[in-house]
């Protein structure tokens, strides 16, 4: 995908449990492209299915990503894996710890080039989900919505889901792909988006 992925490693971690007065956001000069979602719908395995390695950590139990993840590809530009949101477990405390990080994440970075805003496409979307998207808009992101594990249903059950989500955004069809990371439906889809941004981007 992406041109050839030479080389990516991870160049910066900032953890939801480091003191709020810690946050420490790296000073970053090529475009990112940020993955964010629920707890659970699969970022870091899409992360992983479009570098073709296993460099995010994956978990069958959610809340497995508990920091901002920077990976920096080709030394061009960064995929950034977000702490997801919205699982049973967590306590107040931490959602407002986490709703903190996020929005110092996205004022402190302004070469955010796109917000991949990833659901698991066998479920509904919930308010913390519309208040994400809603919050990407008002800060005047680019978005990218991804519906994964398109490979757990059929076509029609997909097409419903797509049909759904357009509605419930209020978004255009070319702004939704259905998405497998195990299977790599949607991957060359997505990559060419990719690169069509990072070409229009000034800071290459
Ligand atoms: N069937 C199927 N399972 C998937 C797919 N993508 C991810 N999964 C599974 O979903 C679970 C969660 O994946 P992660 O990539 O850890 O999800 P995440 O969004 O990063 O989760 P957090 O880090 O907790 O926010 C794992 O068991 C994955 O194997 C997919 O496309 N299809
Ligand atoms: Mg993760």
């Amino acid at each position: 995908m992406i041109e050839k992925i030479q080389d990516i490693k991870l160049q910066y971690s900032i953890a939801l449990t480091d003191s709020t007065l810690n946050y420490k956001f790296p000073e970053i000069y090529q475009p990112m492209i940020v993955f964010a979602g629920r707890s659970n719908v699969g970022k870091s395995s899409v992360i992983n299915s479009l570098v073709g390695k296993k460099i995010a950590f994956v978990s069958k139990k959610p809340g497995k990503t508990k920091q901002i993840n920077y990976y920096l590809v080709n030394s061009k530009f960064y995929f950034v894996d977000l702490p997801g949101y919205g699982y049973a477990k967590v306590s107040k405390q931490l959602i407002a710890k986490w709703k903190y990080l996020i929005e110092r994440f996205f004022t402190n970075h302004n070469n955010i080039k796109l917000v991949v805003l990833i659901f698991d496409i066998r479920r509904k979307w919930v308010d913390l989900d519309m208040m994400m998207f809603e919050y990407i808009k008002q800060i005047n992101r680019e978005f990218y919505i991804l519906l994964n594990k398109c490979d757990t249903i059929n076509n029609q059950e997909i097409n419903q889901q797509i049909k759904g989500y357009i509605q419930a955004l209020g978004i255009e069809s070319c702004k939704i792909l259905p998405f497998s990371a195990r299977t790599g439906v949607g991957k060359k889809d997505l990559s060419s988006f990719f690169i069509k941004l990072l070409k229009n981007t000034k800071n290459p």
